[in-house]
Parts: structure tokens; sequence; C-alpha cells
């Protein structure tokens, strides 16, 4: 991977952002998801590299489309491992609501953890606690370390616990403490990478999501030198999730052993889930979001708001872009 491959990187996700975003508010969203996956295939076959999608949008008989083991790009060039997740918060975008966005994680190839499609507990928090907090702890232990490392009192923490059945007592917990709770209907992965910047208000994830959208945002969080751990959730009286109604957990470390995952209780670091030895981050904002804001069309432009985190150069960078429709004749710098 080279630094040129970070510019491209970043118009993959426009792309994909601009596709979903025209149809937010319209409860579509299996079609928002779909735009967002064509619009980034398209856009990732013109760079020239050897791409292959390690996280995307199931298996192949399960995804036309960005699915896992799909070789995407030229053909020729460097090899490089992609997490995608086209359109993170398919609800959000379908209702138009805050925090939707198409994110990707890129690598060396062999780089990124080939999450099975399970559930994750995982632990986000700032630079500051990197190390120092732990998902072996308690919440009341990490709350506490947190409230040290930040140089905040505990009830100056916001914690970010996505609103689920399955969370009722660790929202119980964190709010003993006098921590505040804030439940997410959705989109744990912006959530995550919040953690990493101070001045978005949120402290802290904590809770089960996706397992692969967890590499995503380890990914992130590796670049960034926050604190991630996630831990794959095989129990289905844990994950509290209809969708594993007729799974056992018997069943479920069976199915992780056949993809060759046989400590099943194993805590991986940001590092070891993105552990290639150069990661990059990329994400549009579809709605407004606490990192950037969402795809704005405009009569002579469309204006989009992303954000790339990169070990090649060590940086975050912001962007907003402007896309200029043809005959443009007014367009505002902002
Ligand atoms: C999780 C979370 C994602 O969807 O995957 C969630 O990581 C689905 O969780 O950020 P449930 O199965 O418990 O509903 C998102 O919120 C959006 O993709």
């Amino acid at each position: 991977m080279d630094r040129t491959l970070i510019q491209e990187i970043l118009e993959v996700v426009e792309q994909a952002a601009i596709a979903s975003a025209e149809l937010t508010g319209l409860g579509q969203k299996d079609e928002a998801d779909a735009a967002a996956v064509e619009a980034m295939r398209k856009r990732m076959g013109q760079i020239e590299m050897q791409g292959r999608i390690v996280i995307g949008e199931g298996e192949r008989d399960e995804a036309p489309m960005l699915y896992i083991g799909e070789e995407v790009g030229s053909g020729s060039g460097p090899g490089v491992d992609f997490a995608v997740d086209p359109c993170e918060g398919t609800n959000l975008c379908a209702n138009n609501q805050r925090g939707s966005m198409a994110v990707l994680a890129a690598s060396d190839r062999g780089g990124l953890f080939n999450a099975p499609d399970f559930y994750m507990k995982k632990l986000a928090a700032p630079p500051a606690a990197k190390g120092k907090v732990d998902i072996r702890k308690t919440a009341t232990e990490n709350i506490r370390i947190l409230s040290q490392c930040l140089g905040l009192a505990i009830n100056e923490l916001t914690i970010v616990v996505m609103d689920r059945a399955r969370h009722k007592d660790l929202i119980a917990e964190i709010r003993s403490t006098g921590a505040r709770v804030q439940p997410i209907s959705d989109g744990d992965v912006q959530a995550a990478i919040a953690c990493g910047f101070a001045g978005t208000g949120t402290h802290c994830l904590m809770g089960i999501g996706a397992a692969p959208e967890g590499v995503i945002s380890a990914a992130a969080m590796r670049a960034l030198g926050g604190h991630f751990q996630g831990q794959l959730v095989y129990d289905p009286a844990i994950a509290q999730t209809s969708e594993w109604a007729d799974y056992t957990k018997e069943g479920n470390i069976a199915r992780l052993n056949e993809m060759g995952i046989n400590n099943v209780d194993k805590i991986y670091e940001a590092e070891e889930l993105a552990s290639g030895e150069n990661v990059v981050f990329a994400g549009s904002g579809i709605t407004d979001g606490l990192l950037f804001n969402g795809v704005k069309f405009e009569s002579d432009c469309t204006r989009t708001s992303s954000l790339v985190i990169s070990t090649l150069d060590g940086t975050a960078r912001f962007t907003n872009t402007i896309h200029i429709k043809d005959g443009a004749k007014s367009i505002a710098l902002s």
C-alpha cells in the first residue's frame, strides 16, 4: 500500500455515501445498502491494485457484490485486503437519523481479521486510556480508570451502549457509578471511533455489537492510537437476538471451530484485529453524525464530509469535498 491509495480510498467511500444518501429517509434500507455497494465496487474497480474483500456483504451465495473473497481493483498492483460496510447503519439511513456512513478498512494482505458473522463484545476508549481499561474488568472498574486517565469526574463521562435488551444490566451498572449512558439504536462503529477524539462528548463504547463492524472500528482505533478490544459472542442467551432463535451455544462454537477459530473466548486487541503493517480507515457521512456531516445535495454541487485515518503517514484527515455538477454557476464556500 502506498500513500496514493489514500486518495482513491477516500473517493470510494464518498461515492458510496452519495449513492446511499439519494435514498435517505425513504424507508428503503436494502435499496440504500445496494446502492452503496454498487457505487463502492465500481470505484474500487478503477484502482490499480489486487484488492480482496475479507469482510463484506456476506458469503458469495448471499451477496451479488462485495462478497467475502471477491477480488476488486484492476488486478495488477499492490495486494490490498478490505473490510467494507458500504452503508453502516442502514436503518439510520432509511429513517434519516444521525450516524449513518459509508466505511471501510484497508490493509496489506492478511492484515485484517476475517471476522465471522457473529456478535462481539467491544470496549473502545480514548488514547489516554489505552491499555489501562480492559474488557476483562467490570464496567465499574473501567469507568474509574477512565475517570483517572481522562482527568474527568465520573459524572462527566458519557458511555455509549447499543440500546438492546442484552444490555439492561450493563446500563444499570454504568448508571450506578454515576456515569452517563447514551443509548444508540445503531451505528457502533461511529461511536467507537468518536472515543478516539477528544471533544466529541463520547468517552467510551461498551457492550455487544456485530463482529465484522468491530474489525473496522479496530482498524480506525489502531491508526489513531485509541483503545479497542473485542471478544466474540457465541451464546444466544447473551446475544439475545431473534436472528439466533434457532441457534445453540454448542452449535455456534462448532461453527467457529469450522472457521478455524478454536480459542472461542479469545480477547482480541486492536493490533490483532487490524494487524497489517499499514492500516487505513475511511468513512464518509451519509447522514450527519458525530464525526462529520452527511451528504448535502445542492443545485450546482453535492457535498461530502469524510475522515481518513492512516498509519501510512500518521494522519487523520477530515475532508470536505465539493462534487461539481455539469454547468454549475454558483458554488458557495460551504
Ligand atoms: C450491529 C452494530 C452496527 O447494526 O451490527 C447492529 O455493530 C445490529 O445489531 O453498527 P442487532 O443485530 O443487535 O440489531 C449496526 O447498528 C448497524 O449496522
